[in-house]
C-alpha cells in the first residue's frame, strides 16, 4: 500500500510542490483506475458463514433454499403457498431475514410453521 495516499500501489510519485486541497483526488493517469476494495472482508466472512451453514445442512440432510428478491416481489406469498401445499407431506422450517419488522415472520407463524 502507498503510505502517502493509501492506495493499493507500492511505488508511485506524489508531487508535494502543489498546494494540498485534501480532497480525495488522486493523481493517477485516468486509465490506471483506483480500486479500493471495501467489501472484500465483509463478504469473505459471509462466505465463511455460508459455507459452515452448507456443511451443517448437508450433515443433517436438510434441503435449504435461499429466497431473495426485490421488496414486494412476492417472496412471502410464494413461501405461504409452498408451505400450504407441502406442510402435510414434510416438515418445513423458515428463517426470516427481515431485521426491521416481524410482519413476514408473523405471516409464516400463522401457518404453524416454526
Ligand atoms: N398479482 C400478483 N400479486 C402478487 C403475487 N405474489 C405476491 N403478490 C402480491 O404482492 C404483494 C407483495 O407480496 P409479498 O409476498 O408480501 O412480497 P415480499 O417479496 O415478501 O415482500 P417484502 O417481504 O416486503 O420484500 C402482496 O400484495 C401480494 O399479494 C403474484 O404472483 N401475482
Ligand atoms: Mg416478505
Amino acid at each position: 500500500m502507498c503510505g502517502t495516499c493509501g492506495c493499493g500501489e507500492h511505488h508511485h510519485h506524489h508531487d508535494h510542490a502543489h498546494e494540498h486541497s485534501h480532497g480525495h483526488e488522486h493523481h493517477h493517469h485516468p486509465d490506471e483506475g483506483i480500486v479500493i476494495n471495501l467489501e472484500q472482508d465483509i463478504l469473505q466472512r459471509n462466505n465463511l458463514l455460508a459455507e459452515r451453514n452448507r456443511g451443517y445442512f448437508e450433515a443433517k440432510n436438510l434441503f435449504c433454499l435461499n429466497l431473495m428478491s426485490s421488496p414486494g416481489s412476492g417472496k412471502t406469498t410464494l413461501l405461504e403457498e409452498t408451505i400450504h401445499r407441502l406442510k402435510a407431506k414434510r416438515p418445513i422450517y423458515v428463517i426470516e431475514g427481515d431485521q426491521q419488522t416481524s410482519n413476514d415472520a408473523d405471516r409464516i407463524a400463522a401457518l404453524e410453521i416454526p
